[in-house]
């Protein structure tokens, strides 16, 4: 399997992450990157190559323009505003607020395009997105071309983020990109796969009233875990789309029985419905020890979980999301990969 990597995730490196009220290192840090990286090694997996360059056509047909103006520029105009530290949004529109008049203060701006304060946007940010968001596009590149698989190692990750707003670390939606490809290049049915522990808010609501994309989503259920306010099993599609939206949302303290059989359903419907390519967002922070998740996989679940889904023989684009228990990302996001394989 090809594995596409770019150096430039690390012009993302915030200082601050607010977590329990006190700004602390952030859990999504670079060297989760250094770790997968290093395991692939250690496991043979060595055919790692830079992405080509970004195509921004499928990027701005499914995001709104303004959005991407703001991450290009929201560092510029907050430091010409005087601001001292990295960007952090200090207020958000609320109920009974207008939710589409954009500000023209920075501030302002800030707080419109995020949906979760815990998220810094720093100088590299921007770039750093567009090289994550060029990595899972050469990676639809190779598997529309005729790969099995192919690795994007996405970071920053992508699922959190929606149309025109960041948050949950995510600021482009590197698997939403992929499916909207592969479904630009003529597919006419693409699932997307979500087992990052924490529901995909970004990639639901990019495809929720759409026919072409069915989405799924194994998660912490919302009452309990970020992102809170979606996720919940009722959300099933509308319009077009009605049908086409799966979520699995599960309590703390879930193991890999009830995990793996929420796959199991997941995966059948995708079957069922006559998927043509898939793109897996893969999290790996549904793992015991992961510090700001309550799921309990161990780490050869991950191995059974990518035999399951490599047992739907589609052609498939695997794209890195979550992952924080910092030691063990590397051997759970690889342990994926090679079930996939096998
Ligand atoms: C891509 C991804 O996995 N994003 C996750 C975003 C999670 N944001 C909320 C983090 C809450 C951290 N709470 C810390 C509690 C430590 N005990
Ligand atoms: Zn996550």
């Amino acid at each position: 399997m090809r594995i596409i990597h770019s150096e430039d995730h690390r012009l993302h490196f915030p200082q601050a992450e607010l977590s329990g009220g006190q700004f602390v290192t952030p859990f999504e840090r670079p060297s989760r990157v250094e770790y997968v990286l290093n395991r692939l090694k250690e496991r043979g997996l060595t055919d790692i190559v830079a992405p080509q360059a970004v195509d921004m056509t499928p990027v701005q047909a499914l995001l709104d323009l303004g959005y991407l103006e703001f991450l290009e520029t929201a560092w510029a105009a907050w430091k010409a505003e005087g601001m001292a530290g990295e960007i952090i949004a200090a207020n958000v529109p609320a109920r009974g607020m207008h939710m589409d008049r954009i500000p023209n203060n920075i501030d302002g701006k800030v707080g419109y395009y995020c949906h979760a304060s815990e998220t810094a946007i720093t100088q590299g940010t921007w770039r750093a997105a567009l090289s994550s968001v060029a990595c899972a596009q050469s990676a639809q590149r190779l598997v529309a071309g005729g790969a099995d698989h192919a690795f994007a190692l996405c970071r920053p990750p992508g699922h959190h983020a929606t149309a025109d707003q960041y948050g949950g670390y995510c600021f482009i939606n590197n698997a939403a990109v992929v499916a909207q490809m592969f479904t630009d290049a003529g597919a006419g049915r693409v699932a997307v796969l979500d087992i990052d522990f924490h529901h995909g808010n970004g990639t639901q609501s990019l495809f929720y009233d759409r026919s072409d994309v069915m989405f799924a989503s194994l998660h912490g259920a919302p009452q309990d875990a970020y992102p809170y306010y979606l996720g919940y099993g009722d959300e099933k599609g509308a319009g077009a789309g009605e049908g086409l939206n799966l979520n699995y949302p599960m309590p703390p303290g879930t193991d890999y029985a009830t995990w793996g059989a929420a796959l199991d359903d997941a995966i059948a419907k995708i079957t069922d419905w006559g998927a043509e390519a898939l793109v897996l967002s893969l999290g790996v922070d549904a793992y015991k020890e992961d510090p700001i998740s309550f799921f309990r996989l161990e780490s050869n679940d991950f191995t059974d979980a990518g035999r399951r889904i490599g047992g739907m023989k589609l052609p498939t684009v695997v794209c890195m999301e979550g992952g924080y228990a910092i030691e063990a990302v590397g051997i759970n996001t690889v342990n994926v990969l090679e079930g996939l394989q096998d």
